[in-house]
C-alpha cells in the first residue's frame, strides 16, 4: 500500500483506492491511501508550520533540492515512463517523455531559484531609495487532472518550491502511482519536514478540504472548466490567490495554400495522440474549401493506418482512452454528433485487443458546423471534426467562435497570413505548421476566455503566480 506523506511522514490514509491499467483491466499496479478531510488538514497544518524556515531558507539549499529531484527523474524516466504509460494509458514513448520534462522542469527551476531578481528605482521624493522584490506567497494546494499524471505535477511543486512556498499536493485520483513515485523522490531530497506533502483522494473529499481552507493562501488547479468554476466560487471569496488551467477547444487551421504533408501531421499529432486527451488537442480541424476534399482524404488514410493498442507495446501510436467514465463521454458524443448530422468519416468504434482495456478507434467527422455541440464542447478523446471555411478570413472567425482560447494553430506557407493569424487568434498559444498540442517546458503556458484564469504557467512567468511583489522605500 502506498501511503500519504504528511508533515515528514508516510501515513495509511482512511482507505485505499486501486490504480488499474486502462490496457488490461486485469492489472491493479497497486493500492493506493486514500486521505480523509482530516489528512488534508493535517498536511495543510505542516505546510503553514514549515513555512516561516522554508520562506527564508537559502537560495542554494532550493537549487540543490530541486536539482536532485531533476537529476533522479531524468535517471530514471525509462522505469518511470513505464509505469505512467501502465496507468495512464498514453504510450512508451509519450509517457517517457513526460517524465523527461518533469526532470527538465525541475532542473529549470533549480536554475531559476538563483536568478530570481528584483527592481531599483529612484523615488519622486528626493532622498529615497525604492526596492521592488518578490516573496512567497505561502501554502500553495495543488490539484493537478489525470492526463499529465508527471508533468503538471512537476510545473506546478517545481516553482512553488523554487521560490520558497510550501505545498499541499492532491493528485488525480485515477492516475496515484507517478504522482506517488515523485512525491517519494521529493521526501528523500532534502526538504525539512511539512514543506511538501502529498494527499491522494477524491476531488470531493481531499481536493475540497484544500479549496475550502483559508490557510491555503493560493491555489494552483487543472481540470475541466466546470470544476474549475467550483473552485473560483469556493476560494475566491476568501481572497485565495488563483491559477487555473482548464479546457480547451483548440482549432487548427489549414489554408488552401498549406503544405499538405505538413497539414496532415499536424493533424494527427494534435488531434489524437495522447489519445486526444489534452487540453492543448485539436479538435476542430477547420479547412479552407480548396484543399478540403484533398485534405479529408489524406486524413482518413493516416487515422485508419494508426495503430491503436496496449500502451506498452513498442509499435502502439494511439493507447487506450484512461478511464472508463472517459470512455463512456467520448461514445456519447460520438452519437451525438451522428444525431447533429455530422458524418463520422471514420474511427468511433470501441475495439478489441488481446486483453480488455478501453480501446476506441479515432473518431474523424466532417461536414460539422459551428453550432453542432460536438464543435463547442472539450471531449477530451480521440474525437475531432472538420468545419468548411471559405477564406482565411473565414477560418479564423471560426476559430475564434468558441467559449475556449487555449491554444490555435494554422498550416499555411504564407507569411502574410501566418503573422495575421499570430496577432488575431483569440488564444494564450499559436502555433504556425506545428501542432497545437506538445509545448516546451521553459516558456509560459496558458490561456485566455474559458481556458485559464490567473497568471501563466512555467517558464519565468511563473514567478507572477508563485510570489507576491513588495515595494520598499528607504529614506537614504
Ligand atoms: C502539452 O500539450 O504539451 O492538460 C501540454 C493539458 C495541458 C497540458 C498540455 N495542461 O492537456
Amino acid at each position: 500500500m502506498k501511503r500519504n506523506y504528511i508533515a515528514g511522514e508516510w501515513v495509511a490514509g482512511a482507505g485505499a483506492l486501486a490504480n488499474v491499467n486502462p490496457s488490461d483491466l486485469s492489472d491493479v499496479i497497486g493500492e493506493y491511501a486514500q486521505a480523509d478531510e482530516a489528512q488534508a488538514q493535517a498536511a495543510i497544518e505542516a505546510a503553514v508550520a514549515a513555512f516561516p524556515a522554508w520562506s527564508t531558507s537559502g537560495i542554494q539549499l532550493r537549487a540543490d533540492v530541486l536539482e536532485r529531484v531533476a537529476a533522479e527523474l531524468l535517471a530514471r524516466r525509462t522505469e518511470l515512463g513505464d509505469l505512467l504509460a501502465r496507468e495512464e494509458g498514453k504510450t512508451l514513448a509519450e509517457a517517457t517523455a513526460e517524465v523527461a520534462r518533469a526532470g527538465q522542469i525541475f532542473r529549470f527551476f533549480a536554475g531559476e531559484v538563483l536568478r530570481l531578481s528584483g527592481d531599483r528605482l529612484a523615488s519622486v521624493r528626493p532622498g529615497i531609495d525604492i526596492e521592488v522584490t518578490r516573496e512567497p506567497i505561502g501554502v500553495v494546494g495543488i490539484i493537478t487532472p489525470w492526463n499529465f499524471p508527471i508533468a503538471i505535477p512537476a510545473w506546478k511543486i517545481a516553482p512553488a518550491l523554487a521560490y520558497g512556498n510550501c505545498v499541499v499536493f492532491k493528485p488525480a485520483d485515477l492516475v496515484p502511482g507517478s504522482a506517488w513515485a515523485l512525491a517519494e523522490i521529493l521526501s528523500r531530497a532534502g526538504l525539512p519536514p511539512g514543506v511538501f506533502n502529498l494527499v491522494m483522494g477524491p476531488g470531493s473529499r481531499v481536493g475540497q478540504a484544500v479549496i475550502a481552507d483559508a490557510r491555503v493562501d493560493a491555489l494552483s488547479f487543472t481540470d475541466s472548466a466546470e470544476t474549475g468554476a467550483r473552485v473560483i466560487s469556493a476560494a475566491a471569496p476568501r481572497r485565495a490567490k488563483l491559477q487555473l488551467e482548464m479546457g480547451g477547444k483548440n482549432p487548427l487551421v489549414v489554408l488552401d495554400d498549406a503544405d499538405l504533408g505538413i497539414a496532415v501531421e499536424c493533424a494527427v499529432q494534435g488531434s489524437f495522440y495522447s489519445t486526444g486527451q489534452r487540453c492543448t488537442a485539436s479538435s476542430r480541424l477547420i479547412v479552407q474549401k480548396g484543399i478540403l476534399g484533398e485534405f479529408v482524404r489524406a486524413m482518413r488514410e493516416r487515422v485508419e493506418a494508426l495503430k491503436v493498442g496496449d500502451a506498452r507495446q513498442p509499435d502502439t501510436q494511439i493507447g487506450p482512452v484512461a478511464s472508463h467514465a472517459q470512455l463512456d463521454i467520448d461514445l456519447e458524443y460520438i452519437a451525438l454528433g451522428r444525431q447533429e448530422g455530422a458524418r463520422l468519416l471514420c474511427g468511433g468504434q470501441r475495439m478489441k485487443r488481446a486483453t480488455d482495456g478501453f480501446y476506441l478507434e479515432p473518431a474523424l467527422f466532417i461536414d460539422a458546423t459551428p453550432e453542432m455541440r460536438i464543435s463547442r464542447e472539450e471531449i477530451f478523446g480521440p474525437v475531432a471534426c472538420v468545419l468548411s471555411a471559405d477564406s482565411h478570413e473565414h477560418a479564423i472567425a471560426l476559430a475564434n467562435d468558441t467559449p475556449f482560447g487555449l491554444t490555435a494553430g494554422i498550416c499555411t506557407t504564407s507569411l502574410k497570413h501566418a503573422s495575421h493569424f499570430k496577432r488575431h487568434a483569440q488564444a494564450g498559444m499559436v502555433m504556425v505548421n506545428v501542432p497545437t498540442a506538445g509545448v516546451d517546458f521553459h516558456v509560459p503556458f496558458g490561456g485566455r476566455k474559458a481556458s485559464s484564469y490567473g497568471p501563466r504557467e512555467q517558464g519565468r512567468y511563473a514567478a507572477e503566480f508563485f510570489t507576491t511583489v513588495k515595494t520598499a522605500y528607504t529614506a537614504a
